[in-house]
């Protein structure tokens, strides 16, 4: 199942044709520079390629007036005048006499991805269109968009494919106020936005883009906003609020199929939205997105200014869908005070409405909340850029650096007995192992027995390492007889033979070689349920569930807001990923942690398993391919004693680990001032 690409040239047929500031960004060059980058990477080749169509009048309508198709459709038989005239009624959007036509293909665009994505056609797929659309509102154009694609999409997705629960995610650093008020009341349509906002001096300018709005009614807690308060955000910043605020909400809501507003002006470079986020952390967020509702991820253009930075996202985001493993993320310092703040606002006002987030702290006691108002009172930004910094249009970023497939793309260690599933390598020990490697593995982990299977394993088990480690394999997975020895095992090595970081997963309880060094060369993190109070090195961190690994809440608690940020910080060059015998962990959800956890290290992930284990190398195999993990069900509440447990292990660890913070409190750290 592949990756749907949607364009169409004539989407580029229509510009400002007379003087507007606010709207001279958004020019036909943003569709034709995505394009060809797409093309120019060999992506587009690789991608599955579906026409556009127009949608129809009804469509249309699932998300906008009569009266405002009507008169739209008047607009390509208008003079220049009464274009000019037709389109002073709306907000920062500007029509031409082909418009009407490029929006019915924008819609439709959006309409044939959900087609080919809902039907198996294709696994994701994105559509690069114009005009955008999350702005535009029932009965409005507005900002640059005529009609609300993606709120149509919304709509026909749950009438054409009776679709429960869809997600919406809008990382465009606008707000999509016209999606907010399409869904305002839907509880079975979640909306996240994040958008610079500050104090509600940012463009729209809307009191209800705030935190608090959550929705209303049957609606409510299904709407949430992060408004950021100053420009800058970076990478961290963004991890964050998927870590600690998006994906554990997400899993729990546990969309049928995901819809991605996806503006790339929350970028560097970009005009508008004057952050520092890097291209590269767009194939973050859609990897961490794409694995919920089976895979099911329709990306639709919205915004993107900066003709560089746009189009390097947009290859970013189609090369992640594609299935390339994921770059390692750049620069990732911890968020700064400011967005710790917004986190902490929106947890704070979410709580109620999700188990998750049911342990979130207060809103911060300081003015925050109150700060609009008293800006608004004043009239006045007070948050203006300091004098002398760097504009960000002349700034500069590196390209992102080519993202290579490995040859082989996994690998596998295996008794004889065990079928190697399809699409996969079986993998045994090369001849060129230093003996010297070899005599050591029987020396330390095989007490000098003539266990040969054993040792011919951990050899492979060695070798295996180093290719992935040269970039020849991607990621593998071994049968073992003992686990704790062969996890052992890797760990040694990888300390004294490379000068990389290793960072071992461990589902179940297990014994840790100790000691792990405080080289910080390895980061240990076992979730299982054996209460361990010495905390021996702070790259040794055991988490502890009540019920181990059995019950799925807790868990995947654990490994949003504790697992993923951890692994984002240290950037491991490697992922041990450890599943002990009767761990409890059940597939689902063993599935969906070992796609998560190949967001780091280039994808390259090691898993082992016991030998008696074998029922699990097949989903575990399919996993490390990255089919898409099956959906885990809507999530019960956690564990009051997990939520607990996890939080306050969180709390003792914030202080040196940076994304492990939720709030803006000094006592916490606090973040750093960008
Ligand atoms: N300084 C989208 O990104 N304001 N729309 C422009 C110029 C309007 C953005 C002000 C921005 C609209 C889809
Ligand atoms: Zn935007």
């Amino acid at each position: 199942m592949g990756t749907a690409l949607i364009y169409d040239e004539e989407m580029t047929k229509y510009k400002l044709l007379w003087v507007d500031p606010a709207c001279k960004i958004e020019v036909p060059e943003r569709l034709t520079v995505s394009h060809e980058a797409l093309v120019k990477n060999g992506l587009a080749d690789r991608c599955i390629s579906i026409p556009v169509r127009e949608a129809t009048d009804a469509e249309i309508l699932l998300a906008h007036s009569e009266e405002y198709l009507e008169a739209v459709k008047k607009t390509p038989h208008m003079s220049l005048e009464d274009l000019k005239e037709f389109t002073l009624q709306y907000g920062d959007v500007y029509f031409h006499p082909n418009i009407y036509h490029c929006a019915k293909l924008a819609a439709g665009a959006a309409l044939q991805l959900v087609d080919g994505v809902m039907t198996g056609k294709v696994r994701n797929g994105m559509a690069l269109v114009r005009p955008p659309g999350h702005h535009s509102m029932r009965s409005a154009a507005n900002g640059f968009c005529v009609f609300n694609n993606v709120a149509i999409a919304a709509r026909y997705a749950k009438q054409k494919y009776g679709v429960k629960r869809v997600l919406i995610v809008d990382w465009d650093v606008h707000h999509g106020q016209g999606v907010q008020y399409s869904f305002e009341d839907d509880p079975s349509v979640l909306y996240f936005s994040w958008h610079r906002y500050e104090h509600q001096q940012f463009w729209p300018q809307l009191r209800e883009s705030d935190y608090d709005s959550v929705g209303k009614e049957k609606g409510a807690g299904f709407n949430i906003n992060v408004p950021w308060n100053k420009v800058g955000m970076e990478n961290s910043d963004y991890l964050s609020v998927f870590c600690h605020l998006l994906l554990p909400v997400a899993y729990e809501f546990c969309p049928d199929l995901v819809l991605v507003c996806a503006g790339f002006d929350s970028a560097i470079g970009d005009p508008e939205g004057e952050m520092c986020a890097s291209p590269d952390i767009f194939a973050h967020l859609t990897h961490l997105l794409m694995n919920l509702a089976g895979g099911k991820l329709c990306a639709v253009l919205e915004g993107g200014y900066n003709l560089t930075s746009l189009a390097q996202s947009v290859c970013q985001t189609v090369q992640t869908l594609l299935g390339d493993p994921v770059p390692r993320p750049a620069k990732l310092s911890g968020p700064c005070k400011s967005a710790l703040e917004s986190l902490q606002c929106v947890r704070s006002a979410h709580r109620q409405y999700w188990s998750c987030l049911r342990h979130a702290a207060d809103l911060p006691t300081s003015d925050i909340s109150t700060k609009r108002l008293k800006l608004t009172e004043e009239g006045e930004n007070a948050e203006k850029k300091e004098e002398g910094e760097q504009s960000t249009q002349d700034q500069v970023w590196p390209e992102p650096p080519e993202r290579m497939a490995p040859p082989v793309r996994c690998a596998l260690v295996l008794p004889d007995d065990v079928a190697c599933p399809h699409g996969c390598r079986r993998f045994s020990c090369s001849d060129d192992l230093d003996p010297l490697v070899v005599s050591k593995l029987r020396e330390s982990f095989l007490k000098d027995s003539d266990d040969s299977d054993s040792l011919t394993a951990l050899s492979s088990l060695i070798s295996l390492t180093e290719k992935m480690e040269e970039n020849e394999i991607c990621s593998g997975l071994a049968l073992v007889r003992d686990v704790t020895v062969a996890m052992a095992c890797v760990i040694q090595h990888l300390a004294t033979a490379l000068s990389n970081r290793l960072l071992v997963v461990c589902v179940g309880d297990c014994e840790v070689p100790s000691p792990i060094g405080e080289d910080g060369r390895t980061l240990v993190v076992q979730i299982g349920s054996q209460e361990t109070n010495d905390q021996k090195s702070k790259y040794y961190i055991p988490v502890c569930l009540k019920e181990g690994c059995r019950d799925t809440s807790g868990f995947i608690q654990a490994v949003f807001g504790l697992v993923l940020p951890l692994g984002y910080e240290y950037d491991p060059s490697l992922v041990l990923l450890v599943r002990m015998p009767g761990s409890g962990v059940c597939d689902s959800v063993w599935q969906q942690l070992t796609v998560l956890l190949q967001g780091f290290a280039q994808g390259h992930t090691l898993v082992l398993m016991q030998e008696d284990e074998k029922a699990c190398v097949g989903p575990t195999a399919s996993s490390l391919l990255w089919d898409p993990a099956p959906p885990l069900g809507q999530l019960q509440a956690p564990l009051p004693e997990d939520v607990e447990g996890v939080e306050r292990l969180r709390q003792k660890l914030q202080a040196e680990w940076k994304l492990l913070q939720t709030t803006a409190a000094p006592e916490a750290g606090g973040g750093d001032e960008h």
